[in-house]
């Protein structure tokens, strides 16, 4: 058996969201993942989000490659669309997916050796293309399902569970993220829910590429002193630039900020991400200073996480490819044919 069905029955007293459903009309089957895995808290709080955001469920498609993190998306959202592709190659399925019908919400979950080892090249495309989705990649810098290997997020220096030290660099997915062309990045923890939740939320609400780089410690093979993506290791070296809230468009919106502790951005759909700065003056808006400040983090020990960077006028591989509106999978012959005449005019135009 690789999955078990929950029961149906609902308790009627279920809140419901204004799309007329409960939070548990977003879960799926029962998780066969390790207990405490952090993949699991990842699902919850796509649950919530997806729960709060009042999205209707047969409108998402989860699309994941192949590792524990890859089946997650059996965890929730169970009716909706779904497609286990293979080892590293979701990007271009979902680029096709989405390239055929853009009526539907894009939901990319991986792991890191999904999309930093075999998957790096797929990763790199899709971000730079622009395709709106959401991708999340659930990081435990190992190979859970395959029994811990170091993957290419590991740190150097970073210790196996048998002992031994990684020798190789690692690749810091929210510096390629926003190297390639995402233009929404934030990094996240499996173990904070307040921060992650929004952030699922303000990326779903993003038009163009929304990556999020979410730790999340393998408690089998990955979860010890020495290891850089433990519990232990994360909680400790946790650095939030910003803690993110996030309103929706058409919501009156009514908070007031104070000068100088919070900053807005409004999103393409009219949402608003409301920046609560931690400490220092960071500003998500600027490329350059949200690279300098990863690496700076990088060099430092710390997992700087929260909203890392946004471009708010972000254009999506639709809007690039200059795309009709109606989703190219409902276009009819009429549609598509231009006709004799213009045929002809574009034959003699190539003479
Ligand atoms: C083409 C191919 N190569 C190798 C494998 C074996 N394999 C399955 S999952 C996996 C790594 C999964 O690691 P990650 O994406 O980090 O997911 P996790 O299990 O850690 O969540 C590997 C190497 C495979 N299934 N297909
Ligand atoms: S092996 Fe690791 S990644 Fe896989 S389910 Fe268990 S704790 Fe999670
Ligand atoms: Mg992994």
């Amino acid at each position: 058996m690789t999955f078990i069905a929950k029961p149906k029955l609902h308790h009627p007293s279920l809140v419901k969201n204004k799309a007329g459903f409960t939070r548990r009309d977003y879960e799926g089957a029962v998780s066969t993942l390790c207990a405490g895995c952090g993949h699991d808290s990842i699902s919850a709080a796509i649950i919530q989000a997806c729960f709060e955001l009042d999205i209707l469920p047969h409108q998402v498609a989860k699309l994941s490659g192949i590792g524990c993190s890859s089946k997650a998306p059996t965890y929730f959202i169970g009716a909706s669309h779904g497609f286990n592709t293979v080892h590293g190659r979701m990007p271009s399925v979902m680029t096709g997916a989405n390239l055929a019908n853009r009526d539907l919400i894009y939901l990319g979950v991986s792991g890191d050796g999904d999309s930093a080892s075999i998957g790096l090249g797929q990763f790199a495309h899709i971000m730079r293309r622009g395709v709106n989705m959401t991708y999340i990649v659930m990081n435990n810098g190992v190979y859970g399902l395959t029994k811990g290997q170091f993957s290419a997020t590991a740190d150097k220096g970073s210790i196996s569970k048998k002992g031994v030290s990684n020798p190789d660099s690692s690749i810091d997915m929210v510096s390629m993220a926003i190297l390639m062309g995402a233009t929404f990045v934030g990094r996240s923890f499996s173990g904070d829910k307040h921060q992650l939740v929004p952030l699922i939320k303000a990326a779903l609400s993003h038009k163009g590429a929304a990556f999020l780089d979410v730790i999340s410690p393998c408690v089998a093979f990955n979860n010890h002193a020495g290891s850089t993506k433990s519990y232990e290791y994360v909680r400790e070296h946790n650095e939030a630039l910003n803690r993110l809230d996030f309103i929706e468009g058409r919501d009156e919106i009514t908070t007031e900020y104070e000068p100088g502790t919070a900053t807005t951005v409004e999103q393409h759909d009219g949402s608003i991400l409301r920046l609560r700065k931690l400490g220092e003056d960071y500003d998500p808006s600027d490329k350059i200073a949200a690279m300098k400040r990863v690496q700076e983090g990088l060099a430092a020990g710390e997992v700087v996480t929260g909203l890392l960077y946004v471009d708010p006028s972000s254009r999506d591989l639709h809007a690039n490819l200059n795309t009709v509106e109606a989703p190219l999978n409902s276009l009819q012959t009429a549609d598509l044919c231009p006709g004799t005449a213009a045929l002809e005019r574009i034959n003699a135009s190539l003479r």
